[in-house]
């Protein structure tokens, strides 16, 4: 399988993150993908390629204009402001206030912003630019050089980024960025299968109204995890899209045994929607030991995930998403990579 490798990844790295009142180091950091480069290295998965180049058309496909304005130039109006250090939201116009566009840095912050942990330094944009070029980078070798599958090596990650609203720790929406240049280059059908510990926010909410894209989502359930206000099982989609999202959420310590009943849940829905592309928002924060998440798998359950993800027979592209241990994540994702290629 091609791996594309963003090679700017390391241009966002933010300092902190408040997590349980305490300001910590950020989870969502670089080494997470030093970790599975050299990982691929030992297991001579290389090359790692270079990411094609094929502008914002893709982007604007999916996200509004004024919110990419608004990353492209929000951290160098900072600088310009006299201000130090990363780029943190502190108010958010909730009901009530007006939710109407403004001029004030402090304002257009919280305005694209749902939540606080996802500052923006002078390198976000860029290594956001290039991480989405590599994910489509994927899609293209899927749907035009003939390979099987690809994998998209990126931070940071997209699947909780809005059409104009960035957080938990996501900027651009890879996947559906992904899912509508499929859509846009011959796909009449794209589903979205996210394995992320997380809810997909984001991208259920980007294809909420539409059939064309079905979005599955197996995650921690929303009752306790992050992004709490989605990610339900009553979220079926709405008007033309109604039937066309499905949300799997699991309890806290869900081991791989369950994960794979919610799995067959997924499958079946796939399977019926009858996909002519398959995107895999991949997140190893579904591991045992991961800091944030709650779930009990293994590193040797990756082996079995990806021979489940083989099972749907559809070409497929996976996006880096989430997985914060760093240790074990190498291992992690190449046994999910290792799972699926043996299996097709
Ligand atoms: N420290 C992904 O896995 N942040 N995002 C928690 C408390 C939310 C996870 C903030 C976690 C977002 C792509
Ligand atoms: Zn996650």
């Amino acid at each position: 399988m091609k791996i594309f490798l963003n090679t700017d990844f390391a241009l966002h790295s933010g300092a902190g993150e408040m997590h349980q009142g305490e300001l910590v180091p950020c989870f969502e950091n670089p080494a997470r993908l030093e970790n599975i480069i050299s990982a691929f290295q030992s297991h001579q998965l290389e090359p790692l390629l270079s990411p094609a180049d094929f502008g914002m058309q893709p982007i604007l496909a999916v996200h509004d204009h004024d919110y990419i304005k608004f990353l492209q130039t929000i951290h160098a109006e900072w600088v310009a402001d006299g201000r130090k250090g990363d780029v943190v939201p502190y108010i958010w116009p909730v009901p009530g206030l007006k939710r109407s566009a403004h001029q004030n840095l402090n304002a257009k912050v919280g305005y694209y912003a749902f939540s606080s942990d996802s500052p923006i330094m002078q390198g976000t944009w860029q290594a956001a630019y290039s991480g989405a070029q590599t994910a489509l980078s994927a899609v293209d070798a899927v749907l035009n050089q003939g390979d099987q599958a690809a994998f998209s090596l990126s931070r940071p990650p997209g699947h909780h980024a809005h059409k104009a609203n960035y957080g938990g720790y996501c900027f651009l929406n890879n996947a559906a960025i992904c899912a509508q240049f499929g859509l846009d280059n011959g796909c009449k059908k794209v589903a979205i299968l996210d394995v992320d510990f997380h809810h997909g926010n984001g991208t259920q909410d980007i294809f909420y109204q539409r059939s064309d894209v079905l979005h599955v989502s197996i995650h921690g359930d929303p009752k306790s995890n992050f992004p709490y206000y989605l990610g339900d099982a009553d979220e079926i989609g709405e008007g033309e899209g109604r039937g066309y999202n499905l949300n799997l959420p699991l309890a806290d310590g869900t081991d791989m045994q369950q994960w794979s009943l919610a799995f067959q849940q997924s499958a079946d829905k796939i399977n019926a929607f009858a996909a002519d592309l398959l995107i895999v928002p991949l997140g190893v924060d579904t591991f045992e030991d991961d800091p944030i998440s709650s779930f009990k798998i293994t590193t040797a359950d990756y082996l079995a995930m990806g021979k489940l993800i083989a099972s749907l027979k559809l070409p497929c592209v996976f996006v880096m998403e989430g997985g914060y241990d760093v240790g074990p994540i190498g291992q992690n994702v190449i046994n999910v990579l290792q799972g699926f290629e043996q299996n097709i």
